[in-house]
Parts: C-alpha cells; sequence; structure tokens
C-alpha cells in the first residue's frame, strides 16, 4: 500500500481522530485522488475495523472512535469527492421507529455505512412513518433503515413497511432492521429485505443489496 495511503488506514483502525484529518491532507498534498484515499484509506480501514469487531478484538468504543476518525477524514475529504464526482456507493435513509429514543446503535450503523462508502441520511429517533414515506419520496433511497431498541417499538417496523407497501414504494426500494430485541426471524416476519445483529452486519448486508 502507497505510504501516505498507510498513514490514512493506520489512523482509522487506531482511531486517531485529528490525526487522520492530518493524514488525508498529506495524502492529497502528495497528488493522489481522493477516491483513492477515500477507498483505500477510510474504506478499506473501516472494513478492517468491522472485522476486527466480528472476531471479537474490537468492541463498541473502539468501533465509535474508529469511525468518528473516519468521519474526520471525510469530511475533508468530502468536496475533493464532489470535484472527481465520486458516486457513493448508494444512499441509505436511516431512522428509529416511531416512539424509541434509542439512536446508540443506529448512530453506530449509519458511520458503518459512511464509512463503507454509502451516501446517509440520518432522521434522527422517533420518527413516525408519514414522515418515514415523505422522506422516502424526496431522496429516493436505495436502502431504508430501520432501528427498535424496545419491544414495544419494534412492533412500529412493521407499520411503516406496511405503509409503505400501501404507498406503493415498496418495490423501489430495500428495507433493513436491527437493534437489540430485532431477530432475522423477526425481519422476515415484517417483511424486511434484510438485517443486522451489529453495525458491520449492516454494512455487508447493505452491500450485498445493492449487487
Ligand atoms: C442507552 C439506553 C437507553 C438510553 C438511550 C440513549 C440513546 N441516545 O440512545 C435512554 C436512557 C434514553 C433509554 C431510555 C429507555 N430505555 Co433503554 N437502554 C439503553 C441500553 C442500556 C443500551 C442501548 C445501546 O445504546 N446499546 C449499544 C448499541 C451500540 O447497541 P444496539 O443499540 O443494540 O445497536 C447495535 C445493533 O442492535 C445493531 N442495530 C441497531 N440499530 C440498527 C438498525 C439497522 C438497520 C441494523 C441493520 C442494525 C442495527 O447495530 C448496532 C451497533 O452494533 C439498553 C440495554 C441494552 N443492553 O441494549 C437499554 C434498553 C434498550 N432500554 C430499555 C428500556 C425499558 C428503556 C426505557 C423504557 C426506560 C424507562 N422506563 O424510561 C426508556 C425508553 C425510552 C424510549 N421511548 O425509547 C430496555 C428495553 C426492554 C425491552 N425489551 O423493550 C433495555 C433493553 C434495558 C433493559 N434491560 O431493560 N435507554
Amino acid at each position: 500500500m502507497e505510504s501516505n495511503i498507510e498513514s490514512v488506514y493506520e489512523s482509522v483502525v487506531s482511531g486517531e481522530m485529528q490525526a487522520t484529518a492530518n493524514k488525508v491532507q498529506i495524502a492529497l498534498d502528495s497528488g493522489l485522488s481522493a477516491n483513492n484515499i477515500l477507498q483505500n484509506g477510510l474504506i478499506s480501514a473501516m472494513g478492517e475495523v468491522g472485522k476486527l469487531f466480528e472476531e471479537g478484538e474490537f468492541f463498541v468504543p473502539e468501533m465509535l472512535i474508529s469511525a468518528n476518525s473516519m468521519k474526520f477524514g471525510l469530511n475533508l475529504l468530502r468536496p475533493y469527492l464532489v470535484a472527481e464526482d465520486v458516486q457513493p456507493l448508494g444512499k441509505v435513509l436511516l431512522a428509529t421507529v416511531q416512539g424509541d429514543l434509542h439512536d446508540i446503535g443506529k448512530n453506530l450503523v449509519g458511520m458503518m455505512l459512511e464509512g463503507s462508502g454509502f451516501e446517509v441520511i440520518d432522521m434522527g429517533i422517533d420518527v413516525k412513518p408519514e414522515d418515514l414515506i415523505e422522506a422516502v419520496k424526496e431522496h429516493k433511497p436505495d436502502i431504508v433503515g430501520l432501528s427498535a431498541l424496545l419491544t414495544t417499538t419494534m412492533v412500529n417496523m412493521k407499520t411503516a413497511i406496511t405503509m409503505m407497501e400501501d404507498a406503493g414504494m415498496r418495490d423501489g426500494v430495500k428495507i433493513i432492521v436491527g437493534g437489540a430485541p430485532v431477530t432475522q426471524d423477526y425481519a422476515n416476519q415484517v417483511g424486511a429485505d434484510g438485517f443486522g445483529k451489529d453495525a458491520s452486519e449492516a454494512a455487508n448486508i447493505a452491500k450485498q443489496l445493492m449487487l
């Protein structure tokens, strides 16, 4: 790996936020393309972070710090990516369902998706299905990601999916679901296209759904 790219990669994996931005700047100044830095520095580092998490080497705090470092680098890189006309892998609309205020896991999922090259639109917490439908119309995402942490609110995933079906927009969009009480069985029951038990799985399933 080119040494300036390797420095970016290492700062993300070791979770050094400001250093990641500095290393991205150095890589840009050395003449490397923004897309090269994104793919081989930031995205591949987040791939490694996801792998370390799956192997039990990293836990949620480490993953959050790496994801934040990736964001520092990405913020600096964004105008250069626009200038190079680099297209994201796809667009994901994320929301915590109505009645539910938990967002730590959803935010982590959003960061991992960004780290995998997706554009993420985060609608926040306690999102009414009507608002979700308006947002799907407005943003035309490839994937909608729904998060729920309560057994009392996970049923609102079904409500949202049914309302999307009734609005005739279900075929144009993939839906992934997750959150502590959600299982693959539950995802099947509510008619979702995918389930992720953690942020790393969420990114993997989103990538698969784009194929
Ligand atoms: C932090 C927390 C809170 C915080 C939330 C702060 C915030 N900004 O999110 C506060 C204090 C506000 C809170 C409030 C409540 N909470 Co609470 N809370 C938790 C706690 C301790 C941690 C949740 C968390 O952040 N985990 C860490 C993240 C990283 O994990 P995660 O959320 O599971 O997300 C991962 C995966 O699930 C997945 N994922 C998540 N979303 C998505 C989405 C997609 C699309 C995909 C693919 C994957 C995915 O990837 C994530 C990252 O790896 C849990 C206990 C627990 N162990 O889960 C209880 C818990 C969820 N809370 C609980 C309860 C009961 C409540 C309250 C009702 C308490 C009360 N009486 O007021 C209120 C409800 C408020 C509301 N209306 O939502 C119960 C739920 C019980 C149940 N079976 O329904 C739990 C399980 C605690 C318990 N054991 O009783 N809570």
